[in-house]
């Protein structure tokens, strides 16, 4: 499918020094990674996300928050980054000042390559105490589910930041301060509700920035962006590093790597 990039577009990312890149789960929808809003398949298709993505629904039930963080993983692990991670990492190298601040849980970003990048909701494939937050590797075999911190007995749980818990400190400020300062700001993937990221893009706008927003479908932000790409991120974002005319290493490694496996990306 031919992507339009417009020329305005180009000439205002070309002459801009910081860039600041905001993701949400639609970039990782060409991985086979479900989003949130998308209904939760099979067993989980009956549980609302958002409540089981708290501390009270762990409290209320530790196995079942702890079976469903599992049950993740598995389908993330078994899945890779797409295009789109990759497009990302060709405008990360190509771009003089670039941040990616991500609020996906999967990891996908590091793994193709980003890395000048901050995971606002933490990663699902860290574990941690409840009580203390002891970063945990690894647990000694035991039928209990969840089971227990090898330090302190307290229940273990993903490494991500729940509704209702606090966004890490030190990369919320530097979300921040990157965002009041950079020229271009992109939100791509996102439906941009979930505070406090969704407040990135007016404070971009605020700041004198320019906003570009990637996502098939119209969405809070909208209205603020200076252009909206409407198609998929792994369609939109090579597209726009051709344009650019930057090199696409990340990209073309993809792809040749995804031949070789026989897959066609
Ligand atoms: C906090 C980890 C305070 C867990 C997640 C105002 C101010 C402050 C807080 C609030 C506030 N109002 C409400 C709140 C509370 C709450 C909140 O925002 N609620 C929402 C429902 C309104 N916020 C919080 O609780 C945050 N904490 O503010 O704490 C505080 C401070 C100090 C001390 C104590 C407390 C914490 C929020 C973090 C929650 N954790 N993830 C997990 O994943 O299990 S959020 C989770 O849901 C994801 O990370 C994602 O960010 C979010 C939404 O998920 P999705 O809907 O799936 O994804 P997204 O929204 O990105 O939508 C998908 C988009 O992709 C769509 O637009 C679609 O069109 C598009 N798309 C689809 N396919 C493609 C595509 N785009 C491109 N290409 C495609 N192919």
């Amino acid at each position: 499918m031919a992507v339009d990039i417009p020329d305005d577009l180009i000439e205002t990312y070309r002459k801009a020094e910081r860039v600041v890149v905001l993701t949400g789960a639609g970039v990782s929808a060409e991985s086979g990674v479900p989003t949130f809003r998308e209904a939760q398949s099979g067993l989980w298709a009956q549980y609302d996300p958002r409540e089981l993505a708290t501390p009270q629904a762990f409290v209320r039930n530790p196995r079942l928050v702890w079976e469903w963080y599992a049950w993740r993983r598995e389908l993330i692990q078994r899945a890779r980054p797409n295009l789109a991670h990759y497009a990302l990492v060709d405008l990360e190298q190509a771009t003089p000042h670039f941040l990616l601040i991500t609020q996906n849980i999967d990891g996908f970003h590091w793994l193709a390559g980003s890395r000048d990048m901050l995971e606002l909701h933490g990663n699902i494939a860290r574990t941690k105490c409840f009580d203390e937050g002891h970063r945990v590797d690894g647990w000694p075999q035991s039928d209990e589910i969840p089971p227990r911190c090898p330090r302190c007995r307290s229940l273990l749980r993903p490494d991500v930041v729940w509704f209702g818990e606090g966004i890490p400190e030190h990369a919320l400020r530097a979300a921040f301060e990157a965002t009041r300062q950079c020229q271009v700001f992109m939100a791509i993937g996102t439906s941009a509700v979930v505070q406090p990221a969704a407040q990135l893009p007016l404070l971009a706008k605020r700041a004198g920035a320019r906003i570009i927003e990637i996502n098939p479908e119209q969405t809070a932000i909208s209205l603020l962006a200076d252009w909206s790409l409407r198609g998929s991120a792994a369609q939109v974002l090579p597209a726009l590093v051709r344009a650019l005319g930057f090199p696409t290493t990340a990209i073309d490694g993809a792809r040749q790597s995804e031949t070789a496996q026989g897959r066609d990306t």
